[in-house]
């Protein structure tokens, strides 16, 4: 068994990911990449190495050097950042993805975290129970990007054999980096807001529901799925993952219960349109089923810990 590679360490599912792995196999034993410079993980405690996805000699170079037999492919541009970047988009997600699976079909990898979204649904999707197979007709660059990506895994799988687990994520919230560009960041973007400012403008709005889970179950999940019995995976694709739905007038009355003073106001924008291509409610049943997948965090427990998370140690 080699060392795990974490490709896009210093995104939002990357640090603490990288933070999770570092606990449970050692820190000896995970090396994590990005493409930002080393200088925004001098905390890090376990090797970093700066890799560009799309620079596939340099891939190859550090699976080798490091004797790296597992890979989380985590680096991506998410929905509302790559509406405004088409080509680097399509680009990063999808040859970075054809990179890593290459390199596990040539035998140089064992196994493939690559995580697939919510995106891959549309406007024709059901909204409520969404299934786990069903009409899939997304309208962002994102979106299709992820949906070809869950096709190439399949195909990888059946006709290669190459191990690569996937979920469909949905919105995560979490405080220990900022944002990242996504639809769902509002949900993040509204806890600074209050605890700093008493008040936030939301760009999504306010009834528009959409799927959540905090950051602490979607790495649960992830080191689950990748710690499952292969012969219990039914889903060779990805998966699809829920925890709480809500939407912002949901969210802003619970952080009023906490600050009774905040107010927010609605300016929908373009990442509206987004979220209103998205299901509200999604069944992972599957996950449930096949792997035992089940949610810890509900909203008022997400609530607290976003607060007190951001209060004490998180950015401001
Ligand atoms: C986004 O909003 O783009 C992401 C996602 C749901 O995949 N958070």
């Amino acid at each position: 068994m080699g060392k795990k590679l974490v490709i896009g360490s210093s995104g939002q599912i990357g640090v603490e990911l990288t933070e999770q792995l570092a606990k449970d196999f050692g820190a000896n034993q995970i090396i994590a990449a990005d493409i930002k410079s080393v200088l925004n993980v001098k905390n890090s405690v376990v090797e970093y190495v700066t890799l560009d996805i799309l620079d596939k000699e340099k891939l190859f170079k550090i699976i080798k050097e490091h004797n790296i037999s597992e890979v989380y492919l985590l680096a991506a541009m998410l929905s509302a950042i790559a509406e405004k970047n088409i080509q680097l988009a399509w680009d990063l997600n999808i040859k970075g993805l054809f990179n890593i699976l290459d390199l596990a079909k040539e035998k140089h990898i064992e196994k493939i975290f690559w995580p697939s979204s919510i995106a891959v649904f549309g406007p024709t999707s059901p909204k409520l129970n969404t299934p786990q197979s069903t009409l899939l007709d997304p309208t962002t660059v994102y979106g299709i990007s992820k949906m070809s990506g869950e096709r190439w895994c399949e195909y990888y799988f059946l006709k290669f054999g190459v191990d690569v687990r996937s979920l469909r994520y949905p919105g995560i919230l979490s405080y220990k980096t900022p944002p990242g560009g996504g639809t769902t960041d509002y949900a993040i973007e509204i806890f600074h807001a209050a605890i700093n400012h008493g008040f936030y403008d939301s760009f999504i709005a306010k009834e528009v529901k959409l799927p959540m889970v905090y950051i602490e179950d979607a790495i649960r999940a992830t080191t689950e799925i990748m710690q499952a019995d292969r012969n219990n995976l039914s889903i060779n694709s990805s998966y699809n993952l829920a925890a709480i739905s809500f939407n912002p007038e949901e969210i802003a009355n619970e952080i009023k219960l906490i600050f009774p003073e905040f107010k927010i106001s609605y300016s929908p924008d373009f990442r509206n349109n987004i979220a209103l291509s998205w299901p509200s409610i999604i069944d992972d049943s599957f996950a449930r089923k096949d792997w035992g997948w089940k949610h810890d965090f509900d909203l008022k427990k997400i609530i607290l810990e976003m607060v007190n998370g951001i209060k004490n140690s998180g950015f401001n």
